[in-house]
């Protein structure tokens, strides 16, 4: 019967990453195989899996928030300025009128169209009070990023904006990058740019003024996260070693859950105004416009259910009826990654995706049923006559040279117990030589003079007559090894055989 040690890539594609030597595909993005370590009672092997869904565009699966809710443009209708010309001011934008609207939406269509598709803010019609706007993107998943994240504006770029992540579906969040004209002035943070970053300083959270400065204009219009500039601190320039990078994101967690997020907050501080002032005159120059975001990674879904009777929803319902645990557990979750469902919380000792397999250090109780709750046993393997405290099918344990019985607590003939078992040195057939004395069969006490196992060495300090000669007389009391030595390792088969 076959037993996996570790159970399939629950959260663990990360992980599998790194194991993943046998499939090196040559694109970034197409990891689809790993394998894991398996046991089984013929040994350890390998066991190979899909654990990596492809990169691919994120900003399909989001849900988009803004805050303040109403700080879309067109309701009520407004009129506002070109920005390539800001005495052009008759565009418009009505919320009611498809043609007129720029709703979240067009955030995240399908860019290529001309002219572009955008959403659009409110102007500036309570300036000096700061234009404030939260874009947040939800997941209600775990993502984790594979390329940068690329804010294109419609509008001039903002001049002071915080990019911001969760990993907890927006209860908390960090930072992931300040933008602004004037970093000192706006965060009181010197600025600094990606490439200022090295493997030690990579989760530094830094201000750059690189993709503020200008106004306007047709080919400068995108602001960055640079994911893979980052990534390329441990993968090379061209992200050839990313066997590199993988390593560290498997050992690294404080790395690992850097890129991965499960919610995004663009917020929105200070529109571009182009000039040192604000021409109060004329607000409707300022405001947001973004026509794109992309947002590249994977996405990991794992969902928990408990099948215990509750009242039910729809997916639960059809999700519980795979919930099949005999009973050790009354708890799932959905691997969307593997399209299965497993029992999570195994209890009375058992596991596996049904707990249908005993936890390590037990076996299955032959006159038990699978629902019993003693249908595990402890296999009880002695710490000290055994390799583990693992057992076979049928409780027999692996023991340690010179041990024996179902649980290694017994020795073979020519071993003595001693916190295991240990080899017979001494007895009234392998006597200690040159007066040495037999304690416990376990070790000669040699007299000063001698050494040895069996005090058959004449023991050599400083210049003493003889020492290291071999035609010295001395050299005579030395004894061939004796035959009897072997003994122990004569009688090794009986352990040896596999179990
Ligand atoms: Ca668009």
């Amino acid at each position: 019967m076959r037993q996996p040690v570790l159970l399939l890539a629950m959260q663990a594609a990360w992980s599998c990453l790194c194991r993943a030597t046998q499939h090196y595909p040559a694109a970034w993005g197409h990891y689809d195989v790993c394998k894991s370590q398996v046991y089984t009672d013929e040994g350890l092997t390998w066991d190979y899996m899909a654990c990596q869904p492809e990169a691919g565009d994120m900003t399909k699966y989001l849900r988009v928030t803004l805050d303040p809710p109403n700080i879309t443009c067109g309701d009520p209708p407004e009129t506002y300025c070109a920005l390539e010309n800001p005495y052009m001011c008759n565009n418009e934008c009505d919320a009611n009128t498809v043609e007129l609207a720029h709703p979240p939406e067009l955030m995240f269509d399908f860019e290529g169209r001309n002219p572009t598709t955008f959403w659009q803010s409110t102007s500036w019609r309570k300036y000096p009070k700061p234009l404030l706007v939260n874009i947040t993107m939800s997941w209600n998943k775990t993502i984790e990023l594979t390329d940068d994240i690329v804010i294109t504006f419609e509008s001039g770029r903002p001049e002071q904006m915080v990019l911001e992540k969760s990993l907890d579906y927006g209860r908390t969040w960090q930072p992931y990058q300040f933008y602004a004209t004037d970093c000192l002035d706006a965060f009181t943070m010197d600025p600094k740019t990606v490439q200022d970053l090295t493997q030690h300083t990579l989760l530094d959270i830094i201000c750059t003024e690189d993709y503020s400065r200008g106004y306007v204009w047709k080919y400068d219009k995108t602001v960055r996260f640079e994911i893979k500039d980052r990534f390329a601190l441990f993968a090379g320039p061209q992200l050839h070693n990313m066997a590199s990078l993988y390593g560290q994101l498997d050992t690294t967690k404080n790395l690992r859950d850097f890129f991965t997020i499960t919610d995004l907050r663009i917020r929105l501080l200070r529109p571009a105004t182009g000039a040192t002032m604000v021409d109060e005159n004329n607000l409707s120059r300022y405001f947001y416009a973004i026509s794109d975001i992309k947002v590249q990674g994977r996405m990991h879904t794992q969902l928990s259910l408990t099948c215990d009777g509750r009242p039910w929803t729809r997916a639960s319902l059809l999700l519980c009826k795979d919930c099949e645990c005999f009973g050790h557990s009354n708890r799932c979750s959905y691997i969307e990654l593997l399209n299965t469902v497993i029992c999570v919380s195994c209890k009375h000792n058992t596991r596996g995706q049904h707990c249908q397999l005993c936890k390590l250090g037990y076996y299955r109780n032959a006159t038990a049923e699978l629902d019993d709750k003693n249908v595990c046993l402890e296999c009880k393997c002695d710490p000290f006559g055994s390799e583990s405290d693992r057992c076979n099918g049928t409780g027999f344990c692996k023991c340690k040279e010179g041990a024996t019985g179902p649980k290694c607590t017994e020795c073979q003939p020519g071993y003595l117990w001693n916190n295991g078992c240990k080899s017979r040195v001494c007895d009234e057939l392998l006597r200690c030589q040159n007066g040495g004395v037999c304690h416990n069969n376990l070790r000669c006490q040699c007299p000063a003079a001698f050494t040895g196992l069996l005090c058959e060495k004449p023991r050599c300090e400083g210049e003493a007559a003889g020492c290291g000669d071999p035609d010295s007389g001395q050299a005579a009391l030395r004894l061939p090894p004796t035959p009897l030595l072997l003994l122990p390792l004569l009688l090794a088969p009986a352990w040896a055989a596999p179990l």
